[in-house]
């Protein structure tokens, strides 16, 4: 297979309450175009190989399908707006993009990556955070299906031993919807007369980031003294508040999909 233009799906820049606890490098699979296919594939990033019945999802569209076992794939829906599509494979991080119209009018072969052995899988739903009370012209506006859970997630999960030589990430796989004033800046909202404070995540109650953009595979550095090994730790994100919205609390409405830890050498990445 002749494959060109092979490009990843970096993460966005994401301004931070704090700094440098963010990298942007890393990467939880990636998109190659083919020249000359006609077909969607779902690949393994290393070894190239087709990877069969893995699980591809527009959730805010309701289409499922499964790769066959050429690990062949067809998106049966129009997709205008952008929209998250995920592709959850067993042994394999989960992976998700925000498509449009553009992204898809050509096929594309996305390489998945299988996971390494301290990493946690936290959640691969999509959620709708927020309060259902939004603007047509917010950021894809249009693709909220999913009825808001309320203002923030949360959610406890077990973390093993992670040896200390090892750096712990979490990842946001996508996130749409932000609108905050670097959204609207980046052309993200249209909403020309109001923006949002950042959305916010805390791990076990400390916050560690906030997210100013939307986007795909947000990578944010957790400090080593926050993680509780062999014990429940907790993720929690909080939805900004619109800022000029006085008379009521309007959240601001977004969605978010794959939520995961990664964990990495310190040595391996030098
Ligand atoms: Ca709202
Ligand atoms: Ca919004």
């Amino acid at each position: 297979m002749e494959k060109h233009n092979l490009y990843k799906i970096c993460a966005l820049t994401v301004t931070l309450g704090f700094s440098a606890v963010m990298t942007f490098a890393a990467i939880n699979g990636n998109v190659e175009k083919t020249g000359t296919g006609d077909y969607n594939q779902v690949i393994d990033s290393h070894t190239q190989a087709p990877v069969s019945q893995a699980d591809v999802a527009l959730p805010s569209k309701g289409y499922h399908t499964r790769t066959d076992d050429e690990g062949r794939f067809n998106l049966g829906a129009k997709i205008d707006a952008p929209t998250i599509m995920s592709v959850q494979k067993d042994g394999y991080k989960p992976f998700s993009l925000t498509v449009d119209g553009t992204s898809t009018s050509k096929p594309i072969v996305i390489g998945i990556e299988k996971t390494n052995p301290h990493d946690i899988i936290i959640d691969t739903d999509m959620y709708h955070i927020g309060d259902d009370n939004y603007s047509e012209n917010s950021a894809n506006a249009g693709e909220f299906r999913v009825k808001a859970i309320g203002p923030f997630y949360t959610k406890n999960f077990k973390v093993g031993n992670i040896p200390p030589n090892e750096d712990v990430y979490l990842v946001i796989g996508s996130v749409i919807g932000i609108d905050t004033k670097m959204a609207r800046d980046m052309g993200q909202s249209k909403v020309k007369t109001a923006y949002a404070a950042p959305p916010q995540v805390y791990f076990n109650g400390n916050m560690i980031a906030e997210l100013n953009l939307n986007g795909d595979n947000q990578q944010i550095k957790i400090p080593r003294g926050l993680v509780k090994p062999n014990s429940t730790n907790q993720l929690t994100i909080k939805s900004g508040k619109n800022l000029f919205q006085m008379a009521y609390i309007d959240y601001d409405d977004i969605e978010l999909m794959n939520l995961f830890i990664e964990t990495k050498s310190q040595i391996a990445q030098e």
